[in-house]
């Protein structure tokens, strides 16, 4: 399989490490605007062609998929152009600025075909995983009640400067991953209430925010992310679990203990992910769930499987989103129905 990679940036060399990683995958094309991100890029491999232009890029083909590793705003363009060259796709989150783009982005890969898979890696945090599998197995029963909580002080603006830019921050950046989440262990949501709050004055965008969904399934859920809680340890970037069943309780808690009770019976188990080879803490958790999402699109594509965050899947998180900013604005419960 070989890979054309766009945008040359912070994440995209997790992104070409994992890559490299996996077997019978070969990256044969760079493209960035940036020459000099792009020849940091290139000094990951023997042998690569550089692109500053993705029209150039796409104009001169000899690549099975295309993984786009840009900022937002480019996005619709860039799946676009893929689409018109018929390649398969892999995109970044937040996969789309509005829902109309990501609905009309959606439906040009489908014309063609192709397979569209969102970069939405936290649900394959292996930590985040283990619970899934355990909530499926039925170890707990029937769950009534969850939580999903992003807590944190990390500094992430020094890392992505343009997070502290945008009217929007953590709903739409990393509460995107908290939703997407619960969407994996509970399932769609039919309503969401939200609120959001700015601490940290020296960004334009909501660091905090708190949502309670109402899933489809009858699970109600508490999501909530803070960039402004400070805590010792600090365990950036965790995502920690509660669910509750009607016959256990199965917990994710600081450290990637994960824990299950079942009557007065406990058991603790240690789900801390491998720092890979090129990887560092604290973001070896994330780093991981890159190559475990890139090697499911490579099996995805092989065994003819839709990815489980598919556009046309990823399109019910970002209406989460989008319902989130809604609620927080005018105060009131949103059906997700009316997106
Ligand atoms: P970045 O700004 O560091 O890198 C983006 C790169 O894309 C830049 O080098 C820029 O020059 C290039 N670029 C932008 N538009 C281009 C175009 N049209 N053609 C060619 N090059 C172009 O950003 P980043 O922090 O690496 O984030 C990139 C994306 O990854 C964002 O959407 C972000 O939300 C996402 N992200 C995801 C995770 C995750 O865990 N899934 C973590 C961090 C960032
Ligand atoms: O997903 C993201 O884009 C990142 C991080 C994981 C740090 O929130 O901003």
């Amino acid at each position: 399989m070989k890979i054309a990679l766009i945008g040359c940036g912070f994440f995209a060399m997790n992104q070409l490490h994992a890559w490299k990683d996996i077997d019978n995958v070969e990256v044969v094309a760079l493209c960035d605007r940036d020459e000099g991100r792009l020849a940091v890029a290139s000094a990951l491999f023997d042998e690569v062609r550089c692109y500053t232009d993705a029209a150039t890029l796409f104009a001169e083909g000899g690549f099975d998929v295309v993984d786009i590793a840009t900022t937002v705003s480019s996005h619709r363009a860039l799946v676009e152009l893929a689409a018109e060259h018929r390649v398969h796709v892999i995109c970044q989150k937040p996969f789309a600025e509005t829902l109309e783009d990501a609905r009309a982005m959606v439906a040009a890969v489908e014309t063609t075909g192709k397979v569209l898979m969102v970069h939405e890696n936290f649900r394959w945090q292996s930590a985040v995983r283990a619970v899934v599998d355990e909530l499926r197995s039925g170890v707990i029963g029937t769950a009534f009640f969850g939580r999903v909580s992003f807590r944190s002080g990390y500094d992430v603006f020094s890392g992505q400067p343009y997070l502290a830019e945008g009217e929007r921050f953590i709903i739409e950046d990393l509460g995107i991953h908290i939703l997407d989440i619960a969407r994996a262990l509970f399932g769609d949501a039919s309503r969401i209430t939200a609120t959001t709050r700015r601490i940290n004055p020296a960004i334009k965008g909501e660091d905090v925010a708190t949502m309670l969904l109402e899933h489809e399934s009858g699970v109600t859920t508490v999501v909530d992310c803070s960039y402004a809680t400070r805590r010792s340890p600090e365990t950036f970037p965790e995502s920690l679990l509660e669910i509750d069943g009607d016959k256990g309780t199965i917990r994710l808690d600081a450290g990637y203990r994960m824990s299950i009770q079942i009557g007065e019976q406990v058991t603790t188990r240690d789900v801390a992910p491998p720092v890979l080879e090129w990887a560092e803490r604290p973001w070896h958790n994330i780093q991981e769930s890159v190559r475990i999402i890139q090697q499911h699109f490579v099996d995805c594509l092989a065994t003819g499987v839709a990815p489980e965050t598919r556009g046309q899947d990823n399109l019910r998180t970002l209406a989460l989103v989008e319902a989130a900013y809604l609620s927080a604005r005018e105060g009131r419960t949103i059906p997700l129905t009316e997106l």
